[in-house]
């Protein structure tokens, strides 16, 4: 099984993932090592993993290692939304050219093609609705970052339905957990508390998130490589809306800080305001259900972790302030 993208938060926590409930697959994982990838979070499972350094828009290293490969699960990717606002360019490299080079040495060597992707595709949902999005809805992408999934999502179609490459495809809620770099909302809040630095929440807070934990997303995406079916797509969340204004109340609660200990700073441009999942086919189809229900517990679980590893989260925090500071949020 080649996992790209391995090194980074939510490919990390599949590699673990499946070396703990799937030993039956040999993993190799690609990485870049961009500034989001970390090999340290692979140490764990070094002996079980082989890893190799490069690129995923590098033809000839793709084609030798697809080659010799069954599955391919592909979460490589420029992931962060206010980084493709500041600088959109990785973002169409690695994850348009990166996807499609793939997809072109799956065309020579055939493979089973697992694609990750995000509800931010859709784009966003008013904030006061029952509306959800569903697998037929609309791509209607808001920020450069989901426009760049949006179009890999269309390349991995066109590439199944007129190549025949053995494709499924994901799009995932939020998630939250272990390993998850600094820049992203949940992590960054908790490390500038523990770091004496006051949380910052863009504008007044209420848009809306539909946080999932990456071990759920990743036991959804087993049940896709060895249940979904061919060519199909499927939506993965939690079902757990929460404000940001709510879930920053919520990390300041656990973390014993005074509820309004926190900046507000100016609004993400674009800023989607709501994004929620209906999850039924996954559910029906696949017999898939989430098994962290209770959210307040794995946000203290993850509160617990970056309090522990410390070692892991310094290194990068000092420099992902100061490119906050350059964006002004
Ligand atoms: P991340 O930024 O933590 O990790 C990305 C990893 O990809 C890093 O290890 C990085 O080094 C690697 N990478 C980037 N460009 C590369 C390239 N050109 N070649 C090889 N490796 C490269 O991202 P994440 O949050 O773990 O997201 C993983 C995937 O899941 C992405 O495809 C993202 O769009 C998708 N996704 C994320 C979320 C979320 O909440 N984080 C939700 C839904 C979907
Ligand atoms: O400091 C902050 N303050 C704040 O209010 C940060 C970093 C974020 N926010 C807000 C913006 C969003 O409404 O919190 C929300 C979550 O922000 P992010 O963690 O940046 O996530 P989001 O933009 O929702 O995108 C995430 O989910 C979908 C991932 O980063 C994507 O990779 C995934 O596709």
């Amino acid at each position: 099984m080649l996992v790209t993208g391995g090194a980074g938060f939510i490919g990390a926590n599949f590699v673990h993932y499946t070396t703990r409930h799937h030993p039956e697959y040999e993993v190799v994982v690609l990485d870049a090592l961009t500034y989001a990838g970390d090999r340290t979070t692979l140490a764990p499972v070094q002996d079980q993993v082989r890893f190799v350094h490069g690129d995923i828009c590098d033809a000839g290293v793709v084609d030798g290692i697809v080659a010799e490969s069954d599955v391919i699960v592909h979460f490589a990717a420029e992931s962060h939304v206010d980084n493709s606002l500041h600088d959109p360019e990785p973002f169409i490299r690695s994850n348009i050219i990166g996807t499609f080079t793939l997809l072109e040495a799956l065309r020579r060597h055939g493979g089973r093609f697992h694609h990750i992707s995000t509800d931010e595709v859709f784009g966003d949902l008013p904030l006061d609705s029952a509306d959800q999005f569903a697998e037929d809805t609309p791509y209607d992408p808001s920020s450069p970052y989901s426009a760049s999934k949006a179009s890999s999502d269309m390349l991995v179609r066109a590439w199944a339905r007129s190549f025949g490459v053995q494709a499924t495809l994901s799009n995932c809620a939020n998630n939250y957990g272990s390993y998850q770099h600094v820049e992203k909302f949940i992590p960054r809040q908790i490390t500038n508390v523990l770091t004496g630095q006051r949380p910052k929440l863009y504008g007044e807070g209420v848009n809306v998130r539909e946080w999932t934990h990456v071990d759920d997303h990743n036991a959804a995406v087993h049940a896709i490589l060895s249940r979904g079916r061919l060519g199909e797509t499927y939506l993965i969340g939690s079902g757990d809306e929460r404000s940001n204004k709510q879930i920053l109340e919520l990390i300041l609660e656990l973390m014993g800080e005074a509820p309004d200990a926190y900046d507000h700073v100016p609004d993400r441009p674009g800023h989607d305001l709501r994004y929620s999942n209906n999850t039924t086919k996954l559910r029906t189809e696949l017999g898939w259900a989430p098994v962290y229900g209770d959210f307040k517990a794995g946000l203290a679980a993850t509160i617990d972790w970056y309090r522990a590893n410390e070692w892991w989260w310094k290194p990068q925090k000092e420099a992902t302030e100061a490119k906050y500071q350059v964006l002004g949020r």
